[in-house]
């Protein structure tokens, strides 16, 4: 079997073999094993000059990473891919900025680490990209005579053409994404975007079995929803319940209920509406005051990025307001704790709540939302509210779904929840764990690769055969 070649922004980082237990970082690892391979991308380190890339070898993986200069660091990762794709590819024109030189290193960041990874390449290795940092590293690894198979998959949504216009360089990187040999979305919305601008804009044509023609290339574009392993999370949730962390959850929980959240800190996670949805139901039922908690974890990121500190203050003072409001001398309404939690542990956490509260503004997919679902106990279950816009939202029939800009319908849903009947939450919970087993982690990855090997050898043959065509008229 070819192997594997994994590129992404970060390569997680190994702690004692293992790595971090990210959606991304779980379901690459266990490809590489499978096949033997490459994870290559940035350490997370900043250094002065230039170097060639830290080889570290653990079973047949070996991971490739290099570090960043100051400049770099500053133009491609904290600013066009988190100031300018990020906040758009999520909506949020009004957060994004735009800046020539930004966008300069992003490409020049591309193109070297193409150039240090090609060093790397053997003829019959398949490279699979991931997510919007590296839009333009498939034509850079082109240019530079690669004719690997190579594929990308977008963990994030994809706007629609209309908001793909406020990114001046929009042409350019979607025909920089056109020299992919198969193009992965979390969703089919996803998909039918990026479909929409090829065509509305006469970039090129796509046919029904998902195949594309732009920008004389032919590529496959799907949607390949991101998994979990429900079972695997399901035995950690009941494993870790005597840890102290959620014996004492437990205990000051014991006469209340406690609706869960939790998310990185980021603007596109909708805390703020969140808090302040759950601060309506305080108004609307005040029968709920003393009996129902929401704990919110959430782990600052990008912090040095301007926009995630004016959320972290608006969020701190939103629950300060909300708590001074209602809170009484042994209850606290909101509890919001700004750290990160071991994953395990957090699973048995969802598993001592009533609700689960994830109601992001737009999300990708959100992997929180499948996490909650997959360690409930099935005998006694509790309720997701799902926000329409995130990715899980398709695929997550159980859920009682809101509007997150909506406070009034999100307010009704928590209480909803709080309510639910036994018999009720059993079957809404049965019709969500039966699509997480038949779309676990293992089928995404496998179906994105299945294709990968598939279409790279079958568009080899049409661009012959095209070719062929073009010579004899
Ligand atoms: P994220 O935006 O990071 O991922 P999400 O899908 O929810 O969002 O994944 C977060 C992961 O981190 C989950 O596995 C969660 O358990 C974990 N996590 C969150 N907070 C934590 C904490 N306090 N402590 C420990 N672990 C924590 C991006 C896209 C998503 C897409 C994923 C995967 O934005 O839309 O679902 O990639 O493709």
């Amino acid at each position: 079997m070819s192997r594997l070649i994994v590129v992404s922004n970060r390569v997680a980082p190994t702690q004692e073999g293992r790595p971090a237990a990210g959606g991304l970082a779980i379901g690459v690892l266990d490809a590489l094993k499978e096949t033997g391979g490459v994870w290559f991308g940035w350490s997370g380190e900043i250094a002065g000059e230039p170097s060639a890339p830290v080889i570290e070898k653990q079973g047949n993986v070996t991971y490739a990473t290099v570090a960043l200069s100051k400049r770099d660091y500053d133009q491609y990762y904290r600013g066009f891919s988190n100031a300018t794709l990020w906040p758009t590819f999520h909506y949020r024109n009004d957060l994004s900025r735009y800046d020539r030189q930004e966008y300069a290193g992003y490409l020049r960041v591309n193109a070297s680490l193409a150039k240090q990874l090609k060093e790397m390449i053997r003829p019959d290795d398949i490279i699979w990209v991931h997510d919007y940092h590296m839009l333009p590293f498939a034509r850079c690894l082109r240019e530079l005579g690669v004719k690997n198979p190579i594929g990308f998959f977008l963990h994030i949504p994809f706007p629609v053409p209309q908001v793909l216009f406020t990114v001046p360089p929009h042409e350019e990187l979607v025909k920089d994404m056109c020299s992919y040999d198969v193009v992965g979305f979390q969703t089919d919305a996803d998909r039918q975007s990026f479909v929409d601008y090829i065509e509305r804009g006469r970039h090129g044509t796509a046919s029904d079995d998902n195949m594309v023609h732009a920008y004389n290339r032919f590529l496959k574009v799907a949607a390949y929803p991101i998994g979990i392993y429900p079972d695997a999370i399901a035995k950690a949730s009941v494993q870790f319940t005597d840890r102290k962390a959620v014996k004492s959850l437990r205990d000051a929980m014991r006469n209340r209920k406690l609706i869960m959240s939790v998310d990185r800190l980021d603007y596109s996670k909708g805390l703020v509406e969140r808090f302040q949805a759950f601060e309506r139901l305080l108004l609307n039922a005040p029968g709920w005051h003393g009996r129902v908690s929401l704990v919110q974890i959430a782990p600052p990121t990008r912090s040095d990025v301007q926009t995630y500190q004016r959320i972290r203050q608006n969020l701190e003072g939103e629950a300060g307001r909300i708590n001074g409001r209602f809170a009484q001398l042994d209850w606290t309404p909101i509890q919001y704790l700004n750290r990160k939690y071991e994953r395990n542990l957090l699973m048995a956490l969802f598993r001592q709540s009533q609700v689960g509260y994830v109601t992001p503004l737009r999300d990708g997919m959100n992997l929180v939302a499948k996490e909650y679902v997959a360690s409930q106990d099935p005998a006694d279950p509790g309720v997701l509210v799902l926000s329409q816009f995130a990715g899980a939202a398709e695929q997550l029939p159980g859920a009682l779904v809101v509007n997150p800009f909506d406070l009034s319908q999100m307010a009704e849903a928590l209480e909803r929840a709080l309510s639910m009947p036994l018999a009720e939450r059993q079957a809404r919970h049965a019709d969500m764990m039966a699509p997480l087993r038949e779309n676990n982690l293992s089928v995404w990855r496998d179906t994105f690769l299945a294709d990968l090997r598939h279409v790279s050898t079958a568009s080899s043959v049409t661009e012959k055969a095209v070719k062929r065509v073009d010579v004899t008229v």
